[in-house]
């Protein structure tokens, strides 16, 4: 319960260390759920035809419903991992690096807001806010420059994200928007994982594995993307926390047959939208498709679920002896741009 409770009164700096734990797993599939009781329910009722004719049918549409949800969330993913671009070219021209400018067209400003200014355990929408290990003085110049993208955040800025921030190796500097004060004095952004993934994988966008906040009752997941100098060096990285809420809101809404249900699953196994009838007691316990001993499930089957091809059928049984006929498809955003995060 603390853990959970206090997360979202955390400071981004501490957030990070959780989800720096937590993470390493990835967004991967959607399954579609019905139970061998709906289908035979279904086939005595309605055409009580023996033959398998009205499975086939019923499991093609299954493949369709997931094919087009997929499509769904590949955007919604893929609309984030264009912002995440945007703010990498537009943070490379702010410092100089894109031979198309001579000078940068946004202006940077005379001041800055230092982390602590911040009042603890709060977002200021007002403005963004700098921090750094190292000596303020010493690293004034550079927060300067950065205060030109202050002209963007506001207008990028949404109800689909939590924060936009950015890392940079020189001083180790944290920019966030919006603003909020570090509690901890020896924070660096480059060992964390959403730097330490771009910088070592430089041409690629990187995806979190998902992260349930309590009090706002949303999923989050953290894009983020290198950026790089004239030489092609990485100087920095770029990130989004972005909320996911639509997502699991429109994926939990559909229903199958009156009790079937569409599941997103982390590729750590993480449930996103865990269906009522499967509710926990402890609702907020996180489960993982995995928990055998409540969904029936073992870990043996679901690294074969996980293995096998998009629009593949499992069927199984749950703890309480129930059949189910599960079809899953993979999540692969942008099949045309690197990602690093899907299977
Ligand atoms: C379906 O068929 C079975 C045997 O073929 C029969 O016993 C049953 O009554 C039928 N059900 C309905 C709803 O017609
Ligand atoms: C320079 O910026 C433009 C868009 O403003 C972008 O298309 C281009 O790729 C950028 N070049 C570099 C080297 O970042
Ligand atoms: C930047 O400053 C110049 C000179 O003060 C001004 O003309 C221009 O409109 C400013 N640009 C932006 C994007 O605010
Ligand atoms: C970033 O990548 C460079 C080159 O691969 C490496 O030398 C450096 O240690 C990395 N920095 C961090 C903070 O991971
Ligand atoms: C790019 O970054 C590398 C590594 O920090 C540095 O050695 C190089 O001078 C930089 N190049 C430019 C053009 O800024
Ligand atoms: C998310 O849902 C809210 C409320 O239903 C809506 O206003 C908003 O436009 C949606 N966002 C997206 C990206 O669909
Ligand atoms: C299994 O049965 C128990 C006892 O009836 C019930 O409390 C539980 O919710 C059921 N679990 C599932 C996943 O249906
Ligand atoms: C320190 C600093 O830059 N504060 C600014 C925060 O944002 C408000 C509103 O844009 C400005 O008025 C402050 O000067």
């Amino acid at each position: 319960m603390g853990l959970k409770d206090d997360y979202n009164n955390w400071p981004l700096g501490r957030q990070l260390q959780v989800i720096f734990i937590i993470s390493g797993f990835f967004l991967t599939l959607i399954l579609v759920i019905i139970t061998r009781f709906q289908l035979d329910w279904l086939r005595d009722k309605v055409i009580n035809d023996s033959s398998r004719v009205l499975e086939d049918h019923i499991i093609g549409q299954m493949r369709k419903l997931g094919q087009f949800e997929t499509e769904y969330i590949n955007n919604e993913i893929a609309n984030h991992m264009d912002q995440i671009e945007k703010l990498k070219y537009i943070d490379q021209m702010v410092h100089g690096y894109n031979s198309t400018y001579n000078k940068c067209p946004l202006n940077s400003s005379n001041t800055y807001l230092w982390h602590d200014e911040v009042s603890e355990n709060k977002l200021d929408y007002t403005n963004s806010s700098f921090y750094s290990r190292f000596d303020e003085d010493t690293i004034e110049s550079q927060i300067l420059e950065d205060t030109a993208m202050n002209n963007i955040y506001e207008k990028i800025y949404n109800d689909q994200y939590k924060s936009i921030y950015q890392g940079f190796k020189e001083k180790e500097i944290l920019h966030t928007y919006p603003a909020i004060k570090v509690v901890e004095s020896d924070y660096s952004p480059v060992v964390r994982e959403w730097y330490y993934k771009a910088n070592s994988s430089s041409e690629k966008i990187i995806m979190e594995e998902p992260y349930w906040e309590e009090s706002n009752s949303q999923w989050i997941i953290t894009f983020s993307m290198a950026m790089l100098n004239d030489s092609n060096k990485v100087f920095g990285v770029v990130a989004v926390d972005a909320i996911m809420k639509n997502l699991t809101t429109i994926i939990s809404g559909k229903k199958i047959l009156e009790k079937g249900f569409l599941m997103i699953v982390s590729s750590g196994g993480t449930i996103m939208n865990m269906p009522k009838l499967w509710y926990p007691i402890d609702s907020t316990i996180q489960l993982r498709l995995f928990d055998e001993s409540y969904t029936g499930i073992s870990e043996t089957i679901w690294n074969s679920i996980k293995s096998s091809s998009s629009g593949s059928r499992h069927d199984f049984f749950d703890v309480n002896g129930t059949e189910y006929l599960m079809i899953k498809h993979d999540i692969t955003p942008y099949k045309d741009k690197s990602i690093v995060g899907t299977l």
